[in-house]
């Protein structure tokens, strides 16, 4: 009886293993350093493309009030080393837009989907893969804060790689 119990602990724990490995492979986490006093500071981004849908998950250093859940997330996804695409994260709404000529100042809205907040510290974002025409691989930086005068940013320097 005792083998028996210990078999199947022995099979539970590694279906627990093999389901946690399947969401790991699937997310890109980043870390970012607690480099500024202002909120919001990222601490953390995790992303996901799949055949339906971009996801993308932030993490501040800090609890994250609902006027200060504000992040831009810039990417690039030609290769062209300009922005095409910007998504704006609100503790509302992920709002996607063409990206403009000047980063400040965005272009048209492509559309919106509630965002969602997994923790107090969290927002998460997940739209449509099928906006941004996605072919080569994406170049991204994410700021938080307003645009005019964002508090921090990840990575400090060039783009993240890959979603
Ligand atoms: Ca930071």
């Amino acid at each position: 009886m005792q083998r028996m119990i210990t078999v199947l602990l022995s099979a539970v724990l590694a279906f627990t293993m093999l389901t946690d490995g399947a969401s790991a492979r699937t997310l890109t986490a980043r870390r970012d350093p607690n480099d500024t006093r202002r909120v919001p500071d990222i601490r953390a981004v995790w992303t996901d493309l799949g055949r339906r849908d971009l996801y993308i998950r932030v993490r501040g250093w800090e609890q994250l009030r609902h006027r200060e859940v504000d992040f831009g997330v810039w990417l690039d996804t030609r290769g062209s080393l300009d922005y095409d695409w910007a998504i704006h994260v609100s503790a509302q709404w992920c709002q996607v837009y063409e990206a403009g000529p000047i980063i400040d100042v965005g272009g048209d809205t492509i559309g919106r989907r509630q965002s969602h907040r997994p923790s107090q510290r969290d927002v998460s974002c997940r739209v449509p893969a099928r906006w941004f025409g996605i072919r080569k691989t994406v170049r991204f930086s994410l700021r938080s804060g307003p645009p005019t005068d964002f508090a921090d940013r990840a990575p400090n320097h060039g783009r993240y790689v890959g979603l």
